[in-house]
């Protein structure tokens, strides 16, 4: 086993590592930048490394001066967390290079997975239901043409080095393919220097449900049923659930083997996700694998009692599986806390935390590194905690949310507490009947009533 783990992450998800290395004896290395000196995640390591000034490519991105705190500090394996290195090929590789065994994918999986057309394509190959459309790339704007016409409209043009929707265009009909090729091409070449396209027909309003997997180093995978994460505005995420509202038990069996067929084809290795778009008569299509721990994996381990993290540090040391899958006992709900304005399109809201009252009892999880006192940088990501409830029934983790949310007081800077709250009186929400569309008509209520 590790002896030491450096997690080349801040926030929360860097407390979160260092939590279940603490549990399993191992010791843990924060590298964090000059903006967040006063963060949790430096206090709670054993040793902390400062790594460089706020912006994040000269600190959190930056690779060669966290490869030189992992030498310096001994550490013996690198926990990336979510977003900056965590699917980044060039960074496993140097990881591999110096010894040190990263916690994630290998440098050909990210690279597989990262490019969608490939990653679709390898995912056909494995027979994962896949959103009809081209095969691979678009060679010009006639062969588009071409695939539209044979697929029938709408259609979906993406970019194959695309996510969070950028270099993405919904075609109703011909005479708009022309238009979405050109600005697509050049928005997917400006955002990655890529302007490679592939087109699937248009699946309306979908659902976002996304399945985790686990797989060892001797190529058996298992899954650890669905997350549903329809609730979105933007590309980003604001609230999960599992088990999906949407789902039934033929559904999560078919989704859960798919995954598992997924995983086990490319041989993954560590926690990954598989993405689907799921349509109202319940057909499911791949749509993207994630290879890293995600934001919303708390309420996977709430359902079923399973740590995600252990998990991924065991099988990176080589540890088998027990191969069973594991279905949902309980009903979780997550809401992302970010310190935004939502009465003000969301805007970011950075700053000093005066005042913080934190929600607890029963079945109420707050994952954070946020405290009274605490300065919210203004160079990173706006996410400040991570609400989970857990209960018996979907409507108990409701109910739970909404009496956990009416408890958590922030004050010093706007947050989406309101948003949330607001949600859980939703309507369409409570009935669980959303879809990704959901956030294009809501609206927030007055403040004053
Ligand atoms: C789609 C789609 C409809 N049809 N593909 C958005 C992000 C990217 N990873 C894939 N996305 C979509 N692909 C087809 N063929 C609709 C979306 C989509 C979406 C998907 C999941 C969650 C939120 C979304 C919001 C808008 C569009």
């Amino acid at each position: 086993m590790f002896k030491k783990i450096l997690i080349a992450n801040r926030g929360e998800i860097a407390l979160r590592v260092i939590r279940t290395c603490r549990e399993m004896g191992i010791k843990t290395v924060a590298v964090y930048s000059t903006a967040d000196a006063e963060s949790l995640h430096v206090k709670f390591a054993d040793e902390a490394v400062c790594i460089g000034p706020p912006p994040s490519n000269q600190s959190y991105l930056k690779m060669s001066n966290i490869i030189a705190a992992a030498e310096i500090t001994n550490a013996d394996a690198i926990h990336p967390g979510y977003g900056f290195l965590s699917e980044n090929a060039k960074f496993s590789k140097i990881c591999q290079e110096h010894g040190i065994k990263f916690i994630g994918a290998s440098p050909e999986m990210i690279e597989k997975m990262g490019d969608k057309a490939t990653a679709k394509a390898t995912m056909k190959a494995a027979g994962v239901p896949c959103v009809p459309g081209s095969d691979g790339l678009l060679e010009s704007l006639e062969h588009a043409k071409q695939v539209a016409k044979e697929s029938g409209y709408p259609v979906m043009m993406k970019a194959t080095a695309g996510g969070g929707g950028k270099g993405m265009r919904a075609i109703w009909k011909e005479d708009e393919l022309e238009k979405a090729w050109e600005s697509a091409r050049q928005e997917a070449a400006a955002a990655f220097g890529n302007d490679g396209m592939y087109m699937e027909k248009l699946i309306q309003e979908p659902r976002h449900i996304e399945i985790q997997v686990v797989g060892d180093a001797y190529g058996k995978a298992c899954h650890l049923s669905e997350r549903d994460c329809s609730v979105q505005r933007r590309h980003q995420k604001l609230t999960e659930e599992t088990p999906s509202p949407f789902m039934t038990d033929e559904l999560r069996e078919k989704m859960g083997l798919a995954a598992v067929r997924a995983a086990e084809y490319i041989k993954y290795e560590g926690a990954g996700t598989v993405e689907f778009l799921v349509d109202k008569d319940r057909n499911f299509y791949f749509m993207e694998m994630n290879t890293r721990i995600q934001v919303e994996h708390p309420i996977t381990e709430q359902v079923i009692d399973y740590d995600l993290i252990r998990e991924q540090i065991l099988v990176a040391a080589g540890v088998p599986i027990s191969g069973k899958n594991y279905l949902p006992q309980l009903h979780a709900i997550e809401c992302r806390i970010n310190a935004e304005d939502p009465y003000n399109d969301f805007r970011p809201s950075p700053g000093k935390i005066t005042t913080l009252h934190a929600p607890g009892g029963h079945g109420v999880r707050l994952d954070t590194h946020v405290y009274a006192g605490y300065t919210i940088p203004p160079n990173y990501d706006s996410m400040i905690a991570k609400l989970i409830t857990t209960a018996q029934t979907r409507q108990e983790a409701i109910n739970k949310m909404k009496r956990a949310l009416d408890e958590f007081v922030i004050e010093g800077i706007k947050t989406t507490i309101p948003f949330h709250r607001q949600l859980m009186d939703e309507p369409a929400y409570v009935e669980g009947n959303y879809t990704t569309k959901f956030m294009e008509t809501f609206k927030m209520n007055d403040p004053a009533e």
